[in-house]
């Protein structure tokens, strides 16, 4: 870390470096209070310019200190030397000012900033608040329904936004460092603004507090963060600004060390890990310039959509013209939805579809970088596109099938060069879901490997490495996740139960209604397929519901009733009759909302581990990924395998145990037990 002090005549340049995000490390903060007493003490310095090398402004508090007991100088001292220097500070922002970035420059007399830059008190999304004053001088600066809009949803504005709020003076077009100097001569010759702490908050009208409180609560869940921000924020608004500095501290320390603030930071660090696999160090991806999807269904058209999204030309490819027809309707109507949500404008759309070339003749792949295969779920017909595709691609094309339940490795025999071979599973819907299983088949080279990671860095994914099993990470913990809770009706749990207790845990939805609402028959079809294996999966009661046609909404019932044109699942006579006569003669019990979410989550973490012991997953965070980015689980619990680590091996050791000894539960497998002696995951790959 350096701050360099460099002189320009009468201003003063105070640098910033500290790789890679200029975070506020103590080293940092204290250089930053040095750097105002010596220019305090400099009479020949007129105005400071605060800028950062590197690819960004001050990206934030070091996050990885969050751990740690805070060490002096703390921001808010830093925020307010800063404030009381002698001389007007100027912060020159590029990349972002994030959190404590952004406090740092609210305790500069003036911001500017280059268009590219984006502004933001992204605290709320790591579980925490601002702790340094953003929640007191942001309303004071921009009013507090801006405000609140920035702190409760943590998301970042553009340099303009940010001008037209009021939060940067300036959008300086070209070298930030010389306009800022420019700035800085302009405004040492004017009288500075007031310190934003000796501003008032602009009053608000009545109720305004209440209803920002019901629309923060109904968006924010179960996450405490948002409402606590709001809370400080209005505390900034009736008190007096050190009482405001206090509250705002206070809160922050708390939820500083709360269970959400270290699940949220886990899943942080997580993600930025993922992007960068340890295996995959220093090798280089192959290029990927162009793209193509064979299948244009709802799949393939999704995935489309996504390449579209970054800004890849894409071919698509199906068997005859109508069906290429059908396909690019998919794909219009995927980018009407996102101009009807004003996601993006009918010239952008018209642009995507602009990019797309639709035939049936595979001649079209002759230069293609990469063919993602989204055909029917059927051997034999991915079998013959890459037989087609071996002959038409160049041969150093990288081949990937989209397969969700297929084992790639069969899919590929055949393929010629099939160290360019891989799969790509994405999650429907593709254009949306942001999680990409990447899986190499057993001849795939560590380029192609590593262009998956590249590939998913470039759609803004987050990649998970997945070796190749029944349903990989992610729907292989779908099944066992599925099978227990159709275990536990058969105890005297019902579906509504169930999905009520997982809801309460924090899923968006409970294993039965995801169920009714996906379609109970492609399960089904997967069990047929297990038993003609030799396998013997477990689906009592599903099995019956599938005979009789109960395939879920699309069907008018599933494992709940649905009257035509409602959504809403209700308990069905038909369903409880069938759980009765399956569970007949099994010991029945009251099962509270606790005993389910333990059941189920326990049973998800015990497959998890078996995942992580056969090194089908790497890492104890990657399955954590899988379940966030697929599969809803809740960000703020941090994934399954931190929430089991959080809350101790041990005791999900124990409660597995008492579960298995009732029959209600697999018992906990041997690697399970293994890294419960340890109190953690990683010790597996010890
Ligand atoms: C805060 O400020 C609290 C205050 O209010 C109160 C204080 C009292 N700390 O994302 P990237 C690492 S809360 C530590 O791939 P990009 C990251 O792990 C903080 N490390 O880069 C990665 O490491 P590695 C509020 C951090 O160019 C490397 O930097 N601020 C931090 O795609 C590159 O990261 C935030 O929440 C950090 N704060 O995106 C900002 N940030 O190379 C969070 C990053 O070892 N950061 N790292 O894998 C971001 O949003 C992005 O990093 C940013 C750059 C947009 C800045």
């Amino acid at each position: 870390m350096t701050v360099t002090i460099g002189r320009e005549n009468a201003i003063a340049v105070v640098t910033v470096e500290n790789p890679p995000v200029n975070a506020l490390s103590q080293a940092l903060r204290q250089a930053l209070v040095n750097a105002v007493a010596e220019l305090d003490a400099d009479a020949a310095v007129k105005a400071v310019v605060l800028i950062c090398a590197g690819r960004t402004f001050i990206a934030g508090a070091d996050v990885s200190e969050f751990g740690k007991p805070p060490q002096p100088p703390h921001l808010p001292d830093v925020v307010a030397s800063i404030e009381s220097a002698k001389k007007p500070w100027v912060a020159a922002i590029h990349g972002s000012a994030l959190g404590g970035g952004l406090e740092v420059a609210l305790g500069c007399a003036w911001r500017v900033a280059v268009p590219s830059a984006s502004l933001g008190l992204p605290e709320v999304k790591l579980g925490i608040i601002p702790g340094a004053g953003g929640t007191i001088r942001l309303p004071r600066l921009i009013g507090p329904a801006a405000a609140v809009d920035l702190v409760t949803s943590g998301s970042p504005v553009s340099a303009k936004k940010a001008r037209e709020l009021g939060l940067v003076d300036a959008v300086l077009e070209g070298d930030l460092r010389t306009g800022a100097i420019a700035f800085a001569i302009d405004v040492a010759e004017k009288s500075s603004p007031p310190p934003i702490s000796d501003r008032v908050v602009p009053a608000v009208e009545a109720g305004f507090w209440e209803s920002a409180e019901k629309a923060v609560a109904a968006k924010a869940k179960r996450e405490v963060a948002p409402l606590r921000a709001l809370a400080a924020l209005r505390k900034a608004s009736e008190t007096d600004f050190a009482s405001a500095m206090e509250f705002e501290r206070e809160t922050f320390l708390e939820l500083r060390g709360s269970a959400q603030a270290a699940a949220l930071r886990h899943v942080f660090f997580a993600e930025r890990a993922a992007l960068r696999p340890p295996e995959l160090a220093g090798i280089t991806p192959r290029d990927i310039r162009s793209a193509a999807v064979i299948g244009g269904g709802t799949m393939g058209a999704g995935i489309v959509a996504a390449l579209r999204d970054a800004g890849l030309p894409v071919v698509l490819i199906e068997r005859d013209e109508v069906a290429v027809e059908r396909g690019l309707v998919n794909v219009r109507a995927i980018f009407a939805g996102s101009v009807k949500r004003g996601r993006i404008t009918q010239s952008v759309a018209d642009e995507r579809m602009a990019g797309i070339i639709g035939g049936d003749d595979y001649g079209l792949l002759g230069d293609t970088d990469l063919v993602i295969e989204a055909v029917f779920e059927d051997l034999a017909v991915k079998r013959a596109v890459f037989e087609t595709l071996s002959s038409v691609c160049r041969a150093d094309a990288v081949l990937a099938t989209n397969t969700s339940y297929l084992d790639p490795g069969a899919i590929s025999e055949g393929v010629s060069y099939p160290e360019r071979f891989l799969g790509l599973h994405f999650f429907s819907p593709a254009q949306i879901m942001k999680l990409l299983e990447i899986v190499p088949a057993e001849r795939t080279a560590p380029d192609v490997l590593a262009t998956g990671f590249a590939l998913a860095r470039l759609l803004g994914k987050i990649p998970v490495r997945a070796g190749i099993c029944d349903g990989f990470i992610g729907n292989r913990i779908l099944k066992v996740t599925r099978a227990q809770a159709e275990r536990l009706l058969l105890s005297g749990a019902t579906p509504s139960t169930v999905d009520a207790a997982m809801r309460v845990f924090g899923l968006p939805m409970g294993p039965f209604e995801a169920q009714d609402l996906g379609g109970l028959d492609i399960a089904a079809f997967q069990r047929k397929a297990a038993r003609e294996r030799g396998e013997t999966p477990f689906a009592p009661v599903a099995d019956r519901l599938c005979a009789i046609e109960r395939f879920g909404q699309k069907t008018g019932g599933g494992w709940y009733d649905y009257q035509s044109g409602d959504r809403a699942p209700k308990p069905s006579e038909t369903v409880a009759k069938i759980i009765a006569e399956e569970a007949a003669g099994r010991p029945q019990r009251v099962w509270d909302d606790a005993a389910i979410a333990d059941a189920v989550l326990l049973s998800m973490v015990n497959e998890a581990t078996r995942i992580l012991e056969e090194r089908v997953a790497l890492r104890a965070a990657d399955i954590d990924l899988v379940k966030i980015h697929g599969y809803g689980f809740p960000r703020w619990r941090g994934g399954p395998m931190h929430y089991a680590e959080a809350r101790s091996l041990a005791e999900v050791v124990a409660v597995l145990e008492g579960l298995a000894a009732d029959g209600l539960a697999e018992p906990p497998c041997e690697a399970l037990r293994r890294a419960a002696q340890a109190g953690r995951f990683s010790a597996l790959a010890e």
